[in-house]
């Protein structure tokens, strides 16, 4: 079941994804194992044929709503902490420039999981955005993903402008051209992906 999940991603099979991903909640497949077993599974294979120049934008495109599909109907579980009580409230968004939206929305969905308030601001957010809905929601963290090695530099860009205004929200970074030392040459913290995200959050 699994790898009909992974070929329905990389096969663009949106019609399909429903039918699988619901077959494997009701046999009783985790969440966590139609993600990582399933959908990204896909998407990375997606990934390297992007690279080697195999598929194009349009199939890549497709191949991410077939994952936002299937990530839809895995949500309810991923997000189900059984907590009512907020540990905190996270603003997210992908920064300036920058259209990719599904491991921003994945992150989101595992700081709800663990307890966490999250305003998801979308993708190419500028800024001045970031940190004005900082301000005006009085957040405790601020989220900022990016996916190309041209957009991660706006991180640096929301880092400052926290500073400048004096906001003592916590910059959290991710995205896959990002490294550890780059995140603490902008002064923000890092993590790799989206459980490490989590363990990041609950630490701070
Ligand atoms: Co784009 N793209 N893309 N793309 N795309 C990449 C990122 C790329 C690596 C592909 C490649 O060349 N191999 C490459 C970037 C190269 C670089 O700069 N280093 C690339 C490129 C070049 C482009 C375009 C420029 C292509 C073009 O137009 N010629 C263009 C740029 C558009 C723009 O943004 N302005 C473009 C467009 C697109 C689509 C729109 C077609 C589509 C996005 C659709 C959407 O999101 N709705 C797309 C996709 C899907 C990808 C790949 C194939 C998959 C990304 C993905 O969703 N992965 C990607 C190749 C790849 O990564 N292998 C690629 C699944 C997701 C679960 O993982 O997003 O890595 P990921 O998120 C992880 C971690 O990174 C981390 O946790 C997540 C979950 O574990 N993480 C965080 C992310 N944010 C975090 C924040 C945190 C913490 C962790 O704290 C706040």
């Amino acid at each position: 079941m699994l790898n009909k999940i992974a070929d329905a991603v990389k096969n663009y099979e949106i019609d399909a994804i429903e039918t699988y991903v619901s077959a494997a909640l009701t046999s009783g497949v985790s969440a966590k194992e139609i993600l990582d077993e399933g959908l990204v599974k896909g998407m990375d294979d997606i990934g390297r044929r992007f690279s080697s120049g195999e598929v194009f934008v349009p199939e890549v495109l497709m191949a991410a709503n077939t994952m936002q599909a299937g990530m839809d109907l895995i949500r309810e579980e991923l997000v189900s902490s059984g907590d009512d009580q907020s540990k905190g409230r996270v603003i997210i968004g992908t920064v300036k420039g920058d259209l990719h939206d599904i491991g921003k929305k994945l992150v989101g969905m595992m700081f709800e999981g663990a307890g966490y308030e999250v305003i998801d601001l979308g993708v190419d957010i500028p800024a001045e955005t970031f940190v004005e809905e900082a301000k005006n929601l009085d957040v405790d963290f601020v989220g900022m993903s990016a996916m190309l090695t041209t957009t991660m530099t706006e991180m640096k860009q929301v880092v400052d402008l926290l500073k400048a205004q004096n906001i003592r929200a916590v910059p959290l970074v991710g995205g896959a051209p990002l490294t550890a030392e780059f995140a603490a040459s902008i002064g923000a913290n890092y993590s790799h992906d989206a459980a490490s995200a989590v363990d990041l959050i609950k630490s701070l």
